[in-house]
């Protein structure tokens, strides 16, 4: 099982600021949270960050040819991106957006997601342990296309 996980715009800041909403935990202990389930999933994981959209449609259309699901943390773009939805679109596994916070609990700007339509489930207000609940998930939803249960 390949796994992509991408995270969107300012999250290599996390753990710096705004504990408040996005805890103390940073990216780069996440990334190793995520090396260690995956270990324990026997699943492979390339783990990126990009402050830049296109860098993010780049990683979404190579993970059609190099990953079985995707993970994916739009931050900021999950409320304007028309292009990363169109890159979405056109991956055949399952997808997983994730956000740390709640944000249907948050102010108008960041409660509804573009992205959403492309996405098979959404995860969103569990904190940085979110990262591994969506990796299960894309294990769970592997599974299941696999054998075709419920
Ligand atoms: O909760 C999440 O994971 C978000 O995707 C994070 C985004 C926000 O726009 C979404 O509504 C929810 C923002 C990421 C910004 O990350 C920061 C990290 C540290 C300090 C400031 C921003």
């Amino acid at each position: 099982m390949r796994l992509t996980i991408l995270n969107g715009p300012n999250l290599n800041l996390l753990g710096e600021r705004e504990p408040e909403i996005y805890g103390s935990t940073t990216l780069a202990e996440i990334e190793t949270d995520c090396r260690a389930c995956a270990e324990r999933i026997g699943a492979s994981l390339s783990f990126h960050q990009s402050n830049h959209e296109g860098v993010l449609v780049d990683w979404i259309q190579a993970a059609r040819l190099n990953s079985d699901a995707l993970i994916i943390n739009p931050a900021g773009y999950s409320f304007s991106s028309i292009a990363m939805l169109d890159a979405m679109k056109i991956f055949k596994g399952p997808i997983i957006e994730l956000h740390i916070s709640n944000i249907h609990a948050r102010d108008e700007q960041h409660r509804h997601s573009k992205l959403s339509v492309a996405a098979t489930a959404v995860i969103c207000g569990v904190g940085p342990r979110g990262y591994l609940l969506a990796m299960e998930a894309a294990a769970y939803l592997l599974g299941r296309s696999v054998r075709g249960a419920a």
